[in-house]
Parts: structure tokens; sequence; C-alpha cells
């Protein structure tokens, strides 16, 4: 299999899937500061033009590509029949738990990130809206996880694996964790499994890649990732 990505959450969750299930793939870097995401052949693979995306040889019928994290991972538990339990309750607790991840965890984080540390200053009202909106969120994952051992269901699931990349970032955001109880139980559980604390262990190397190709990016590239300046649709 080849997985296209770079150093971001949403690729890591892809990489602890892959892992997790022992499946041998190449990793191709897109370097999307440089702008390799505009291609013309990186659109054949997604047309949305972002990170992750999987390509399995042999997927059902031939081959497949995939795109969007959250669907990467239903396709590799389908296929390896792990992950995503099978009972209805639990099955629809592991779907639901992991729509909340790609619909709000990843989008109001990623937003967080974005004006905490990218903006320029004087967006005072979009950081404290998204900053308010990730504390909201992560007060509804420590309340999920006070009546479930894992997010999905009982069990560790393809809603796990989407979550904890992104919660990791209550770190570097600054976001006081140390009332949410169930959440940190949560984190350490799946922090301490072997596969998962290895990704993240090699993680900072990946991301030091990443942190060096954007300090020393053409700003035009910047601003068109950012759809800023001349790339400004506003
Ligand atoms: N919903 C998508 C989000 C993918 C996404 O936003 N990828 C980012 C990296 S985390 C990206 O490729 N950005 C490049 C760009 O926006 O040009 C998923 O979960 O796969």
């Amino acid at each position: 299999m080849e997985l296209y990505g770079l150093s971001s959450p949403n690729v890591m969750k892809v990489r602890i899937i892959l892992e997790e299930l022992d499946v041998p793939y190449n990793h191709t870097y897109i370097d999307i500061f440089a702008g390799a995401q505009y291609t013309e052949e990186f659109g054949k693979l997604n047309p949305n033009r972002k990170v992750p995306v999987l390509v399995d040889p042999d997927g059902p019928g031939g081959p497949i590509t995939i795109i969007e994290s959250g669907a990467i991972l239903i396709y590799l538990a389908q296929k390896y029949d792990r992950f995503l339990p099978k009972s209805p309750t639990d099955y629809y607790g592991t779907i639901q738990w992991l729509m909340f991840q790609m619909a709000s965890v990843g989008p109001m984080f990623g937003q967080t990130n974005h004006f905490l540390r990218t903006a320029p200053a004087g967006n005072d009202y979009s950081r404290d809206r998204y900053v308010t909106e990730s504390k909201r969120i992560f007060d509804v994952l420590d309340e999920r996880l006070s009546e479930s051992e894992f997010l999905g269901c009982n069990e560790y699931s393809i809603a796990d694996i989407a979550t904890y990349p992104w919660a990791r970032y209550y770190e570097p955001n600054n976001i006081d964790i140390s009332k949410l109880k169930n959440l940190q139980r949560w984190l350490d559980q799946i922090g301490q499994r072997p596969v998962v604390a290895n990704v993240v262990a090699y993680w900072p190397a990946l991301r030091a890649v990443d942190d060096h190709k954007k300090e020393t990016a053409d700003v035009k590239h910047i601003d068109k990732l950012y759809g800023r300046g001349q790339f400004s649709r506003a």
C-alpha cells in the first residue's frame, strides 16, 4: 500500500492503524509547503488536494484510492476485520465517535492550532472562538469517557485511533485537562499501546522535516496553502 502524507495528525491516524495491523506500506512524502498537492498527478489521487491518501493495489475488485482519513480507517478496519466491532451497538458507537472526530475534533482543533500559532496578531475573536470550542469538545470527550472505556464502545477501535493524534494537542495548545480525569485515563491507555508509543516516538523527527520545510518555504506557497494574500477569495 502507498500512503501519501506528512507529519499531520490525520496522517498519524493512518500510520497507527497500518502499524497496528502490521500491514507493510510505503510512505510518499507530499511537500504541501512547496505546492506538491497542486500537481496534476496528485489531483488525480485527491481532488481535494489534501493528505492522507491511501492507494491499495489489492483493493476489492482491483486497485483502490481512498481519501479522507476517516474513510481510510473504515476501509482498513473492514478489510482486515479489526478495530470496527460488529455488534450494532458497538458498530454505531464506533462510527458515531469517528464522525465526531472528523466533524468536530479535527476541524476545530485544526483551526485552534492555526489561530494560536500561524495567524498574524489581531485575530482575537477567531482565536477565542476556536479555543473555547476546543475546550468544549475536550469536555464532551471526557464525559463520553466517563461512561465508556474507549470512545466508540468498551474496546479499542478506529474511533480511538482517529481521535488520539488530535487529543494530544492539548499540550502544545496549553489547554488545561487537569480536571478531565477520564480523558487523561484514556490518553494514558492509548499512549501505552506499543504501536502507538512507537509512532509517537518517531513523530518528532517527521515533524522536524515539516517545520524546516515550512520555515524555508517560498512565501507564495504558504500564502496559497492558507488561502491568503494574492490567493484570498474573500
Ligand atoms: N478531512 C481530511 C483533512 C485532511 C487535511 O486537512 N490535510 C491537511 C494536512 S492535516 C493537508 O493536506 N493540507 C494541505 C492543504 O490544505 O493544502 C482528512 O481527515 O483526511
